[in-house]
C-alpha cells in the first residue's frame, strides 16, 4: 500500500482549479511513489469552497488556513492565492514543517520572498514554486536541446507574454491590478514566468533597463459599477535583459496585446541553431539547425513517448494542454517528497526571480540600468 500524502490547498480560484486537477489526475496517469490524497481546500468565502471542495473533489472545506496549516494530517500546503498571503501562509506551514508548493510570483517584494525562503531553511521544509511552464514537454525538451549542445553558444533570449483580458476599460480593478494585492501588474502576473523560463534556458540576469507603462488608469471597483477606483499597477513591462553568459534579450508583458490570449513564446538563438516556442501551441517546438543542408525552422511535435512527461499521457500526435504542466509539476514535487530532495523551481529561484522584477521596476523608474541584487 502507497504511503499517503495529504494535501491542504489554500485559494479556490483559477489556480486552485488548476492545482486540484493536478493532484486528482497525477496518480491516474503516472507511477508516484507515494498517493496524493485531497484532504481540504481553504477558502474565505464558505458557501463558495464548500462548492468548490465538492467540485474538484476535496475531501474536506475549511475557512482558516492558520487551522489548517498546523493540522498534524497534512503533509503538504499548497498556496494558491494572490501573491498577499504568501508570506503568513509560507510562515506558518514551515513553523509546521509542511512541504510547500507556492503559486509564482513567490511574493510581493523581495524582503517577503527572502523570509519565505529563510522559514522553509531554518525549517528544513522541502520547498517549490508553481512555475509550470517549465514542465510542458516541448520546454523541457528545449532544455535538453540546450544541455546537448544542439544550439551552440547561445547568443539571444526573446521573451514575450502577451494576454489582452484588460484591454477593456470595463474590466474592473480585479486584485491582479491591485499592487497590495498582487505586488504589480503584467510583471509579477506573467512576465514573472517569462524571467523564470529565461533563468532556466540561459542562465542569470545581471542587469536590465527597462519601462512599465499602465495604459488605463482607473476602473470600476465591481462589474458595471460608476465607482471608479485607481489602477497602480503596469499593464505593459518591458526589458532589456543582460545575462551572466554574455547573452542578451528582451523579456516582455503586457495583458494589453489585443488578440494575444495566453501567448507565451520565446526564441533563443545559438551559433549552432535556434529554437522557438508559443505556449498557444503547446506540444510544438520551432528548432532550426546549421547542421546539414536545406536547415530551415522545423516543427518538433513533442509527443513521442520519449519526449519529457508524454510517455504518461498518449499515443504519439495524441496532444496535451496546459492543464498537464501542473500535473508535471505535482508530480516532481511527490518524487521529491519521496527522495526527501529539494525540487526545482524552488524558494531560491523565487527570490532570484523577485530580484529580477524588482531590478525591472527599479530601471524604469531610474531609466538607467539596473543590477540585479
Ligand atoms: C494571468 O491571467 C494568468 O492567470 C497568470 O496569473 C498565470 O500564472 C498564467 O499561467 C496564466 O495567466
Amino acid at each position: 500500500m502507497k504511503k499517503k500524502l495529504n494535501i491542504a490547498m489554500i485559494g479556490y480560484k483559477f489556480m486552485g482549479k488548476a492545482h486540484s486537477n493536478a493532484w486528482k489526475q497525477v496518480s491516474r496517469f503516472f507511477e508516484t511513489p507515494l498517493e496524493p490524497v485531497m484532504k481540504v481546500v481553504c477558502g474565505r468565502n464558505e458557501e463558495q469552497v464548500k462548492e468548490a471542495a465538492q467540485r474538484f473533489g476535496w475531501q474536506e472545506y475549511s475557512t482558516s488556513w492558520e487551522e489548517v496549516v498546523a493540522r498534524k494530517d497534512i503533509d503538504v500546503v499548497d498556496i494558491c492565492t494572490p501573491g498577499d498571503s504568501h508570506l503568513p501562509i509560507t510562515l506558518a506551514a514551515a513553523e509546521n514543517k509542511k512541504a510547500i508548493l507556492c503559486e509564482k510570483p513567490l511574493a510581493n517584494t523581495i524582503t517577503e520572498a527572502e523570509q519565505m525562503l529563510a522559514a522553509v531553511k531554518q525549517n528544513a521544509v522541502i520547498h517549490m514554486i508553481c512555475h509550470n511552464y517549465r514542465r510542458v514537454p516541448a520546454v523541457t525538451l528545449a532544455r535538453q536541446l540546450i544541455d546537448d549542445g544542439s544550439l551552440g553558444e547561445i547568443f539571444h533570449y526573446r521573451g514575450t507574454y502577451l494576454q489582452d483580458w484588460l484591454v477593456n476599460p470595463n474590466v474592473p480593478r480585479v486584485w491582479r491590478v491591485e499592487k497590495a494585492k498582487a505586488g504589480s501588474g503584467a510583471l509579477g502576473d506573467i512576465a514573472s514566468h517569462s524571467v523564470d523560463l529565461s533563468r532556466y534556458l540561459v542562465g542569470e540576469i545581471t542587469e536590465v533597463a527597462s519601462l512599465l507603462k499602465t495604459f488605463i488608469s482607473e476602473r470600476p471597483v465591481e462589474p458595471g459599477s460608476s465607482t471608479m477606483a485607481p489602477v497602480d499597477v503596469d499593464d505593459a513591462a518591458l526589458s532589456l535583459v543582460k545575462f551572466d553568459s554574455g547573452a542578451v534579450g528582451t523579456i516582455e508583458g503586457s495583458r494589453f496585446a489585443t488578440g494575444r490570449k495566453n501567448y507565451n513564446r520565446f526564441e533563443i538563438n545559438g551559433s549552432r541553431g535556434s529554437i522557438a516556442f508559443n505556449l498557444e501551441r503547446l506540444n510544438e517546438l520551432q528548432f532550426y539547425s546549421e547542421e546539414g543542408a536545406n536547415s530551415g525552422f522545423r516543427t518538433i511535435l513533442a509527443t513521442e513517448p520519449t519526449h519529457p512527461y508524454f510517455g504518461g499521457w498518449w499515443p504519439p500526435g495524441h496532444i496535451i494542454g496546459y492543464e498537464h504542466s501542473f500535473t508535471h509539476t505535482v508530480l516532481d514535487l511527490i518524487k521529491a517528497i519521496d527522495e526527501q530532495k529539494i525540487p526545482t523551481p524552488n524558494f531560491e529561484d523565487g527570490v532570484r526571480n523577485q530580484k529580477v522584477l524588482d531590478a525591472i521596476e527599479r530601471a524604469s523608474g531610474s531609466q538607467r540600468w539596473e543590477a540585479v541584487d
